[in-house]
């Protein structure tokens, strides 16, 4: 491929390879890099709809002040000055960052640098505080160090991979196709997945523990007493290892009932895993998110520790990492804790050790506030300015309604962002656009520790600027030295000088080797790259990076998260097809189809209990706030434990806002939030009408409940009001701003309106009204827009064109229902409807979903 920039998708962890072929009409042709160890040509849905996202309209362009357009030396000198008076003033506590995983590296160091260097306070925290905040505690309690062990390999050489609290199939496409591919080749593979819902990941598993919600220190405290009581932990190992006795002891405190699971299914896993040498336990948000989730880490890490399965082919706990680059901001110690190079804020000899390296003047010497404090000292007026780069916190902190409003009340705020209408953007004092993936230099690292280059493929639009220059222009404004970079390629240079000062002091992050490599070329590498180790997996020989070089088990007590009887706990997570506050995938029709609403998924016996149905309208409530979700009736869940995605903002659905319901509960060591078990009370929300609009713009409705997604040629809006208009067709004009409807039909007597307004003799728009929910078949509305139907109102498909059903697969538009007839033709498993209808044959993130509906039909054929 000519032309082709090798490049790193800027969405999960794995850390995909890309080539990105510029157009040459400012767009990008996407493929995956063949030579990029992470994906080896793969990419999941998100990363091949990467193309789609890369259009300038919209984008935050120049700098504004007070939403007024100015130039870049007025918008640095206004912040080095705001920055500078308040540190003057009130102390260099007074001011502070809050940044993201999605920063590169790069921009990290140069954030970080600033704020504990030169300002001197501690006082920069990253959205990684609620993401990976309680496995880096944990690490550092077992190891004395944030160090990942294991490699992507491990999880291909494992003959056990037991995934708990991580939905990697929907989360971490490719890696999981890379699992599911090593148990192809080698069936006697095991896979086991531990997650109150039964999620897509659970697809070509051996076994499901749908375990109670919260009880995952109980299950490995169980497993710590099997393993000893079976005579399986490692006499090899364990002079290694200091705290086993008492480690031992807490355990024996754990609950096989409290964990909810059927005490033949627990069994078997407890066989399992005592059986298997060869096991790696991966685990995300589900034990990280948690009030205890330090906890919930060192009690999997004591499992591995005391049978001495760490740091060896096929074996080892294995955090992975949600952002691209969330491992690249531990490195460069971007969080309130930390210094830089997993040096310790607190070591004067580490501080000192930075501070001449950097010609520092006035270091930081303790922690800074973290995420949930910080915005609440935001709050109380004790920060006096706040620079929030690459995060939307209005929409993803918990208690999102409160942190909206503490941003908004703060003296001086500035966002860094690519989009000016976020929730976040729009209540700055100073907006900095940035440039965006795609046009930017730098390198983030992934979940195995692979430090790859993202390259720029596309010019910087209008004023837009990389994130480390605007750090660095306000550094130099404040009157620091050593801010005058002029490329990422310096920075990273004295980045990888600086580990080697922290590799002298012992710190395990040491790629000083790196520092004379030449950037632009830089393949993906493997850190540590220094004198002491290159490349491959740390603890296989025992050293660990404590005092004593011993690691530590650390005794754990098993918690369940608090709950009043018959409360139930909402957990939240992601879906398969957007990626957070939605800024970027939204923009994909394809990737808006899969699910295309802010959802509520209850169990059968809860919706019963509440009188709801599919397709319902349910209001949540909680001390923090309010939602109003679409109701979608499920056995995935469990009963008390609905689930509801985190997707949907002020700018896609202001109902939808899940952080909005959720309490700031951090766990003591870490600081992370709880996100996975809020208690909510859930009732019906009876509207008075339900609409479905389709739209050629992006219009906003007024009424309680609406939700946009992207579809082609325009936009489709699920709505629904408490008060009836008085006359339908003034009120679509008037959203609409069009003439009268060109067609209109329906039964105003029952409440149920359908009308079609044309312009050009194109639908720019069609709205669908009635009493209760509307229940016509959304793909064929959603592909009206971009069709030459005739009869547009008619609310189903011509009888020559089936409804193809709910989008399976994006990246071919493989509808649910093609895919049933399919099945009913005689087509029997993933293989044959990839080579019949395309569908799983692109990228493969459909392909576990496939895979229940293939076993679902088998199973109805078994029956019959
Ligand atoms: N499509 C997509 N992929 C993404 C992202 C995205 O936004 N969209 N974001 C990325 C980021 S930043 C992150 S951090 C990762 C997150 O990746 P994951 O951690 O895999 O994702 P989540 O959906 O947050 O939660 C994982 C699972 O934890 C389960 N869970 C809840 N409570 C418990 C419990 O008590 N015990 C156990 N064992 N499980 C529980 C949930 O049911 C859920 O299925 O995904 C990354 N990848
Ligand atoms: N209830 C609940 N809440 C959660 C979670 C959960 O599971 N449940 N998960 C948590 C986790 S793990 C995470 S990681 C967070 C994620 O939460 P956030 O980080 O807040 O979400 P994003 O949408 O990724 O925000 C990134 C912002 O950066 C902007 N942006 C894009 N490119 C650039 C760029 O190059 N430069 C700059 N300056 N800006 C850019 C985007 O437009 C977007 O507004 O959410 C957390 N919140
Ligand atoms: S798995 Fe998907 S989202 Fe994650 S890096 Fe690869 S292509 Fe990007
Ligand atoms: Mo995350």
């Amino acid at each position: 491929m000519s032309g082709a920039v090798r490049t790193t998708c800027p969405y999960c962890g794995v850390g995909c390879g890309v080539l990105a072929t510029p157009d040459g009409k400012g767009g990008l042709a996407i493929k995956g890099d063949p030579d990029h160890p992470a994906n080896r040509g793969r990419l999941c849905v998100k990363g091949a709809a990467l193309g789609e996202t890369v259009d300038i309209a919209g984008r935050l362009l120049a700098p504004r002040i007070g939403g007024q357009d100015a130039p870049w030396g007025q918008a640095l000198d206004l912040i080095a000055d705001r920055f500078t008076d308040a540190v003057a003033q009130y102390g260099p506590d007074s001011v502070a960052l809050y940044v993201s995983g999605q920063l590169l590296t790069e921009d990290y160091y140069a954030a970080n640098k600033l704020m504990k260097g030169f300002i001197g306070s501690a006082n920069i925290d990253t959205n990684s505080r609620l993401c990976m905040a309680s496995s880096v505690a944990g690490h550092r309690r077992a190891f004395g160090t944030d160090t990942v062990p294991g490699l992507y390999e491990d999880l291909e050489q494992a003959d056990l991979v037991v995934l708990t609290g991580s939905n990697l199939a929907w989360c971490h496409p490719v890696l999981h196709q890379r699992i599911l591919a090593a148990k192809a080749a080698r069936p006697g593979m095991k896979i086991v997945v531990i997650d109150p819902r039964r999620t897509a990941t659970c697809e070509g598993a051996d076994l499901h523990l749908a375990i109670a919600p919260g009880a995952d220190a109980h299950l490995f405290n169980l497993l710590l007493c099997h393993l000893f009581d079976t005579e399986r932990t490692s006499a090899d190992f364990l002079p290694h290892v200091t705290g086993f006795d008492a480690a031992l002891t807490a355990a024996r405190a754990a609950s096989a009932r409290a964990t909810g699971l059927d005490p033949a299914d627990l069994a078997a896993f407890l066989d399992l895993w005592a059986g298997t040498e060869r096991t790696v336990t991966v685990y995300s948000q589900g034990i990280n998110q948690s009030d205890s989730g330090t906890d919930k880490v060192n009690a999997i890490l004591n499992c591995h520790l005391a049978t001495g399965r760490i740091g060896r082919p096929g074996m080892g706990p294995f955090s992975v990492t949600g952002q691209p680059n969330a491992m690249g901001g531990r490195e460069v110690g971007g969080m309130a804790n930390m210094l830089a190079c997993h040096l310790e804020l607190e070591n004067p000899i580490h501080r000192a050790a930075v501070q001449a390296f950097w010609t520092a003047p006035r270091m930081a010497d303790r922690p800074g506030l973290k995420a949930v404090d910080m915005f609440r000292a935001v709050e109380e007026g004790r920060i006096k300015a706040l620079w929030i780069i690459h995060t939307n916190p209005a929409v993803t902190m918990p208690e999102a309604d409160r942190v909206a409003r503490a941003i908004k009340s703060c003296e001086f705020t500035v966002v860094s962002e690519v989009w000016p209408h976020t929730d976040t953007a729009r209540l700055a004092d100073v907006l900095l656009p940035a440039t965006a993936w795609g046009e930017k230099d730098g390198t983030v690292t992934n979940s195995e520790r692979l430090i790859s280059r993202q390259r720029a493929a596309l010019p910087p639009p209008g004023q837009a600027r990389p994130d480390w220059w605007a750090v660095a222009q306000v550094a130099r404004r404040m009157g620091f030295q050593g801010f005058d970079w002029t490329s990422a390629a310096e920075i990273f240079a004295e980045h990888a000088a600086l580990s080697g000062v922290a590799g002298a002091l012992g710190s395990d992050f040491d790629i000083s080797d790196l520092r004379g490599a030449d950037y632009d070329t830089l393949a993906p590498i493997h850190w540590p790259q220094g004198p002491a180790q290159q490349g491959g997996r740390f603890f296989g020989t025992g050293r660990f990076h404590t005092p004593d070089g011993r690691a530590r088990m650390v005794p754990v007590t098993a918690a369940l998260p608090a709950q009043e009887p018959g409360q139930m706990l909402l957990n939240t997570g992601r879906i398969r097809d957007q990626w957070h506050t939605m800024t970027r995938t939204g923009l994909s029709p394809r990737l808006s189809r899969h699910l295309a609403e802010p959802y509520l998924e209850l169990h059968p016996d809860d919706a019963a209990g509440l009188g709801l149905s599919t397709a319902d309208l349910a209001q949540i409530d909680s001390p923090q706030g309010r939602a109003i979700l679409r109701v979608m009736v499920s056995d995935r869940v469990a009963p008390g434990h609905p689930f509801a995605p985190i997707h949907w903002t002020g700018q896609t659905a202001p109902s939808g806002r899940i952080d909005a319901l959720v309490a700031a509960r951090t766990d003591p060591v870490s600081g992370q939030p709880a996100s996975k078990s809020t208690p909510v009370a859930i009732t019906r929300h009876a509207a008075a009408w339900h609409g479905y609009l389709l739209t050629t713009q992006a219009v906003t409705p007024d009424c309680a409940y609406w939700a946009r997604a992207r579809l082609r040629g325009g936009w489709q809006i699920e709505m629904a009001g408490d008060v009836t208009p008085p006359n339908w067709s003034d009120w679509a004009q008037e959203l609409l701003g069009l003439g009268a409807p060109s067609m209109q039909l329906g039964d105003p007597l029952r409440g149920v309106h359908r009308m079609a307004f044309h312009q050009g003799g194109r639908l720019a728009a069609a709205l669908f009204v009635s009493p209760g929910p509307v229940l016509l078949s959304r793909d064929h509305l959603a592909g009206l827009l971009d069709s030459d139907d005739a009869h547009p109102l008619a609310g189903r498909p011509p009888a020559d064109r089936p409804d193809p059903g709910p989008t399976i697969c994006a990246c071919l538009n493989v509808g649910r229902t093609t895919i049933m007839r399919a099945l009913a033709e005689g087509v029997d498993s993933v293989e044959a409807l990839g080579t019949c209808l395309g569908a799983g044959s692109n990228c493969g993130s459909c392909r576990p979903e496939l895979a229940a509906l293939v076993a679902g039909h088998r199973q109805r054929i078994a029956a019959e």
